[in-house]
């Protein structure tokens, strides 16, 4: 059996997405600025796209929703044009975020960092999530941006975002929200929450990959980051991506479609294989409380496995997986959210992401709980570092916080 389960990092185009963007590939396929009838054959379809994101998403008529390659590009553009209106052309200094980002925001703010741009990473707490208060007491009279993202990619946990929005407005500071890992698998609705700016990417709720947008909120004034035709109001050069756009658009209409039920069939298998890991495997814990969480995700940490060894034996059983963040996994660096939390290195080496999707199945579920099971009895077997220890009396198995 092959069993996907890092939904996460990307998801499956769905079927119904990938028809309704064949169309747009070798027979629609005119330029959209071009004046001829081939090239305004393709606006249908464009204002259609656009209509299912501003339904996905609730926005309102006034606010814009521009098209990026994706949610890196998205969050590159905030971040650096927030710089360039309101630091270089303005009288602000600093920038908050939080220690847990995505690296498209944390590498984006080192590069700030060296342009002399001074930046604030809030702490999160034991749960991995930033509370709504910590913000109060770093965002200054200098502060232009605050950029807090709505769920992580690594735990799933969901931030505050109605909470810190207010703040921001109390404030008047801009509010940026990385939307990627919640719009299309949580409620995202842009007309509940003060929210300027909000990053998302189609290939997480199975649409293409090489396809995000940026929200903005009131059509309100942001540099462009690419400059170039009057593509997008000017606002984001580069000839639209059609097919993609058609996709994005189709995806998010299919994500958001009885979301509760998505939301309720994913968690009752992703709260089975977690209760099962738990209950079968000793001496392990996932982050985050679960009511918190998004619902397709897991990070569990397996005391005395390294996370690496358990994807080899996971992979060679045909499942896919992930020790955190796809874009990190090269590096064999520690989980970054299981370090903010407080791990140690060794525990934060432990963590395993298993992401859902509304297309994973029961049998699928069993299928990870078998050979998650035989995987850890084979590593724990060789590991060194739990043989000196051995089992915790009784087996600690738990959810939430860093257990030490
Ligand atoms: N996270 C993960 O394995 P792109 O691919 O540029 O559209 O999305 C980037 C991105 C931005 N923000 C968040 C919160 C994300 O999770 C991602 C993608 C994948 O966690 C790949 S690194």
């Amino acid at each position: 059996m092959n069993v996907y389960m890092d939904n996460n990092a990307t998801t499956m185009v769905d079927p119904l997405v990938r028809d309704a963007m064949i169309p747009f590939l070798s027979e629609i396929y005119g330029n959209p600025n071009s004046l001829h009838r081939y090239g305004t054959a393709s606006h249908p379809a464009i204002s259609k796209a656009i209509d299912q994101i501003y339904k996905g998403i609730n926005a309102g008529d006034e606010d814009d929703i521009i098209f990026t390659s994706c949610a890196t590009e998205s969050n590159n553009w905030v971040l650096k044009s927030v710089w360039i209106d309101k630091i270089l052309h303005g009288d602000k200094n600093h920038i908050v975020t939080t220690e847990v980002e995505h690296p498209s925001v944390l590498s984006t703010c080192k590069f700030l960092e060296e342009q002399g741009v001074k930046v604030t990473y809030l702490p999160v707490n034991d749960q991995g999530i930033v509370e709504a208060h910590t913000l109060r007491s770093f965002i200054t009279d200098k502060t232009a941006l605050v950029s807090v993202m709505w769920a992580n990619n690594e735990t799933g946990m969901i931030f505050p975002i109605k909470e810190i929005g207010e703040i921001c407005r109390e404030r008047g500071v801009l509010f940026h929200t990385d939307g990627v890992q919640a719009v299309g698998k949580i409620p995202v609705d842009m007309q509940a929450v003060h929210v300027d700016f909000m990053s998302m990417s189609a290939h997480k709720f199975h649409g293409p990959k090489g396809i995000g947008a940026l929200y903005i909120k009131g059509s309100q004034k942001l540099s462009p980051l690419l400059h170039g035709g009057e593509h997008m109001g000017g606002r984001r050069s580069g000839t639209l991506n059609v097919p993609y756009i058609v996709g994005m658009g189709k995806a998010m209409e299919l994500a958001t479609q009885d979301l509760e039920a998505k939301m309720d069939s994913m968690a009752a298998k992703r709260n089975r294989l977690e209760d099962a890991l738990l209950s079968i495997i000793p001496d392990t814990f996932t982050v985050g409380e679960r009511a918190r969480r998004t619902p397709n995700t897991i990070l569990i940490s397996i005391r005395g496995v390294e996370g690496e060894g358990m994807l080899w034996d996971l992979n060679n059983a045909q499942i896919g997986a992930s020790t955190g963040s796809a874009c990190a996994s090269e590096d064999l660096e520690a989980n970054t959210v299981m370090l903010a939390i407080g791990a140690d290195h060794e525990l934060a080496h432990t963590g395993i992401r298993l992401s859902l999707s509304r297309f994973s199945t029961d049998e699928e579920v069993d299928y990870v709980i078998e050979h998650f099971q035989k995987a850890v009895t084979r590593l724990r077997a060789i590991s060194s570092s739990y043989a000196k220890v051995g089992p915790t009396k009784g087996g600690e198995a738990a959810e939430c916080g860093i257990h030490h």
